[in-house]
C-alpha cells in the first residue's frame, strides 16, 4: 500500500518540536492482541468485555473477572510489537518532546522501545490487592481464585482502571499537560468514546495543535481532525514517519 500525505503535512511535522500520541487498543489489534470492541472467541464468547471490566462484575464474580485476565495476560505474553509500535520508537527519536499515552495496559510500546510512556489504564502485568492496594509481584491462583492478599488477605485483581474508577491521577494530569502543549496531536487506534481520553484529542484541538487520526473506523474525532487515515496503524504510521524522517 503507498499512501499519499499532504505536503503540508510533511512539512508540518518536520518542523514540529511537541509531539504528544494517544493510543488504544487498535495499535495493537496488528499484534494478534483483539480489540475490546471485538466479538471474544472460544470460552469467552458469552461474555461482553464491558460487561467483565467493572468493579461490579468483580464484586459479583471475582473468579471469572480473574481468569479473564489471566486469558488475557497469556495472550499478551505471546504478542510480540508490530511495525505501529516500532514506529512510534523512531517518532521520538526525531523530537524534542515526545509523550506517548496509551489506554493499552499491553506493555507493547515498552517492549517496542517507546521511553516517554504514560499508561493511563493501568498494566496488566500488574496485581494489587482490592482492599488495602499492596502490590503482589509472584501469586498462585492454583487453589484460590482470586489468591490472597499476603498482607490483609483481600482479594488480589489486575492493576487496570475499570469503567466507573478513576484514573491515576498523576499520569493523567500528566496526560493533559502534554496534549495542552503540544504541536501535533495522533489519535491512534481507538474508538474515543471512553472517557477520560476521549476528550484529549479535543483538548489539542481547542489548543490549536494539530490534529491527527489513524483508525480503520469513523470515530467522533473523525470529522474534527485536521487530518484523518483509514488504514491499518502498522501500515500508516511506518509510512508517515519515514517520510517526514527519512
Ligand atoms: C484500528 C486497527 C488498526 C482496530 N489500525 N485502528 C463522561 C461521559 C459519559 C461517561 C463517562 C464520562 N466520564 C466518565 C464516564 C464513564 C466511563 C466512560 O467513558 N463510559 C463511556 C463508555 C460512556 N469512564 C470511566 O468510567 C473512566 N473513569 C472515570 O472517568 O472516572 C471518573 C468518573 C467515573 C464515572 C462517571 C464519571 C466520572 C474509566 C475508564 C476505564 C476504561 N477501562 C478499560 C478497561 C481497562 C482494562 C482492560 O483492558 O481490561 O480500558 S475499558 C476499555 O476501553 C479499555 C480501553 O483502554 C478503553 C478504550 O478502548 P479503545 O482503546 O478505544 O479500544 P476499542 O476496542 O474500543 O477500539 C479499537 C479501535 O481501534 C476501533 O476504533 C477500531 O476501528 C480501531 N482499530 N484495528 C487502526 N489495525
Ligand atoms: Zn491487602
Amino acid at each position: 500500500m503507498s499512501l499519499e500525505f499532504a505536503p503540508e503535512l510533511l512539512r508540518y511535522l518536520q518542523q514540529c518540536r511537541k509531539i504528544t500520541v494517544l493510543t488504544g487498543a487498535g495499535v495493537s489489534a496488528e499484534s494478534g492482541i483483539p480489540t475490546f470492541r471485538d466479538a471474544q472467541t472460544g470460552l469467552w464468547a458469552r461474555f461482553r468485555p464491558q460487561e467483565l471490566a467493572s468493579p461490579q462484575a468483580f464484586t459479583r464474580n471475582p473468579a471469572i473477572v480473574w481468569d479473564w485476565y489471566a486469558y488475557r495476560r497469556g495472550l499478551v505474553a505471546q504478542a510480540q510489537p508490530n511495525p505501529g509500535h516500532f514506529a512510534l520508537v523512531k517518532m521520538e527519536r526525531h523530537v524534542e518532546k515526545f509523550t506517548l499515552i496509551t489506554q493499552n495496559i499491553d506493555n507493547l510500546h515498552q517492549a517496542a522501545g517507546s521511553q516517554n510512556v504514560i499508561e493511563l489504564h493501568g498494566n496488566i502485568a500488574k496485581v494489587r490487592c482490592a482492599e488495602c492496594g499492596t502490590f503482589a509481584t509472584e501469586w498462585d491462583d492454583t487453589t484460590q481464585k482470586p489468591p490472597r492478599c499476603s498482607e490483609c488477605g483481600g482479594l488480589l485483581r489486575p492493576h487496570v482502571v475499570w469503567f466507573g474508577e478513576t484514573l491515576p491521577q498523576a499520569e493523567l494530569q500528566a496526560a493533559v499537560r502534554a496534549t495542552e502543549t503540544c504541536d501535533a496531536f495522533f489519535s491512534i487506534g481507538t474508538s474515543g468514546v471512553v472517557e477520560p481520553a476521549a476528550s484529549l484529542p479535543f483538548v489539542a484541538l481547542k489548543k490549536k495543535a494539530l490534529v491527527i487520526e489513524i483508525n480503520l473506523e469513523p470515530t467522533p474525532l473523525t470529522t474534527a481532525a485536521d487530518y484523518a487515515f483509514a488504514a491499518p496503524s502498522g501500515q500508516v504510521l511506518p509510512e508517515l514517519v519515514r517520510t517526514v524522517w527519512g
